[in-house]
């Protein structure tokens, strides 16, 4: 069966990659046909984030759609010999199915050569000669009948294509050569199909669906070439062209991947947990976690719906993945330090206790010296006995706690470790709730006590 393939632009985002993933499992479960998710190139650190984390299989990598010598074979399953058979096994197949182009592959169906009606004839019409001698009719009908397919096949001159070939190229060699029929294999030499110089009259052209982007020099390249059956996006329209009427939803809402989960709900699709998350993550990448001034009251109404499928809650959802793919960085120690910064009390002492997420702790490094400073500043302007900074590496699954603030011993006895540059590291410390605040808690008790 032809695929279909659902794809977003050039420089893929992750709602291009999120839209594209969602609305195939939606056509998938939904209607007929076959639909591959693809991508028009390599994937950013976001997608490839929220991908693993939710454990999806990247897209397919599509750079050009333009139409390839794959796409003009039959899809009815092929007839093949191998190079042990004999005269009357290779006579029977080729009667009863009518061939008159056969290929010889071996038992990883790799290519070894062709076997034709016409050079089968040869065979015979060789054999026989002139006709003087009858008398040795029978030794000749022998001679034939103990011939293998490996004594007969065509192993030279012969032309075959390789399935990613352009078409326009493999018609340029067709119209140099005088078969009937082209093997087609793939970069291992294993036997796909045949083409035929009828094939190539035809025209089959890729099947498209579009999201994300309506704009032909965002999309990817060969569109030219292919059929776009769907668009579903978000922007300005643009110049692309259809052969036929299409399905064309565009709406200024904050992400396309808002309009893939409107649809889910409407028609009532089962959306599993992981695949609400991640509709989402597209849509808090595009809103920026709603702060962009392209948000919608849709955006955050079909957020909040996937987030009772999900279970998670969007802004932190939103903001782990900012955390994680680079979006910290680009933050200054002010505000890195506040993004996700909570304060506790205990008796007269206040304290606060910060957080971030990354994959690498090594990313912050450079930047301690300033944070510990800024740190110092919060807690002198807060009035926080001490301000605590959670760097938290999800891949180690451990944390760097840095500490400030006058009353900083009372963390350090509490994991019971002296801090070495303002940090102490916490093995296996992933919770602030659960890990941290309730060890901290029990510190200050104790202290209150002595
Ligand atoms: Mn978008």
């Amino acid at each position: 069966m032809k695929p279909t393939y659902i794809i977003g632009h050039k420089n893929p985002d992750l709602d291009s990659i999120a839209s594209a993933i969602s609305y195939k499992v939606y056509k998938q479960s939904s209607e007929a046909g076959l639909y591959i998710a693809a991508a028009a190139g390599e994937l950013n650190d976001e997608a490839r984030y929220v991908l693993e984390y939710l454990d999806f299989e990247p897209p397919l990598i599509l750079k050009n759609v333009g139409t390839r010598v794959e796409d003009l074979l039959d899809e009815e399953d092929y007839l093949y010999f191998t190079a042990d058979m004999s005269m009357t096994e290779i006579g029977n197949l080729m009667r009863k199915n009518n061939l008159k182009t056969v290929p010889v592959l071996d038992d990883q169906k790799r290519f070894l050569g062709l076997v034709t009606i016409g050079d089968l004839a040869m065979i015979f019409l060789e054999k026989l000669g002139t006709g003087h001698h009858l008398d040795k009719s029978p030794l000749i009908l022998q001679e034939i009948l103990e011939l293998k397919v490996s004594n007969i096949m065509k192993t030279h001159d012969l032309m075959l294509f390789l399935k990613d070939e352009p078409v326009d190229e493999a018609r340029k060699n067709m119209i140099s050569t005088r078969f009937r029929n082209y093997p087609v294999v793939d970069e291992k030499n294993h036997y796909i199909g045949m083409i035929s110089r009828y094939n190539l009259l035809e025209m089959k052209r890729k099947q498209l669906i579009l999201v994300d982007h309506n704009e032909k020099k965002q999309a990817v390249d060969g569109v030219e070439e292919a059929e776009i059956r769907e668009i579903i996006d978000h922007h300005r329209v643009g110049d692309l062209q259809t052969i036929s009427p299409i399905y064309f939803h565009n709406e200024p809402v904050g992400s396309t991947c808002t309009l893939v989960a409107e649809k889910y709900l409407e028609n009532e699709v089962y959306c599993s947990r992981n695949l609400a998350a991640l509709m989402m993550a597209g849509i808090l990448s595009d809103t920026m976690l709603f702060k962009s001034p392209t948000t919608t009251t849709k955006d955050r109404r079909i957020a909040s719906k996937l987030q009772e499928i999900s279970g998670f809650e969007p802004l932190e959802w939103g903001r782990k993945i900012f955390e994680n793919t680079g979006y910290l960085e680009k933050l200054n120690d002010e505000d890195l330090i506040s993004t996700d910064l909570k304060e506790y009390v205990s008796g007269s002492t206040t304290f606060a206790i910060s957080q971030i997420e990354t994959i690498d702790n090594k990313r912050f490094a450079e930047r301690k010296n300033g944070l510990i400073n800024r740190m110092q500043l919060i807690c002198s302007r807060k009035g926080y006995s001490f301000l605590c900074l959670m760097v938290t590496d999800i891949i180690e699954e451990s944390t760097e706690m840095m500490i400030a603030g006058d009353d900083s011993s009372v963390v350090e006895t509490a994991f019971g470790q002296s801090s070495v540059n303002h940090s102490i590291i916490l093995k296996g410390v992933m919770s602030r709730k659960k890990q941290v605040v309730p060890v901290i808690y029990d510190a200050l008790r104790k202290q209150n006590l002595i």
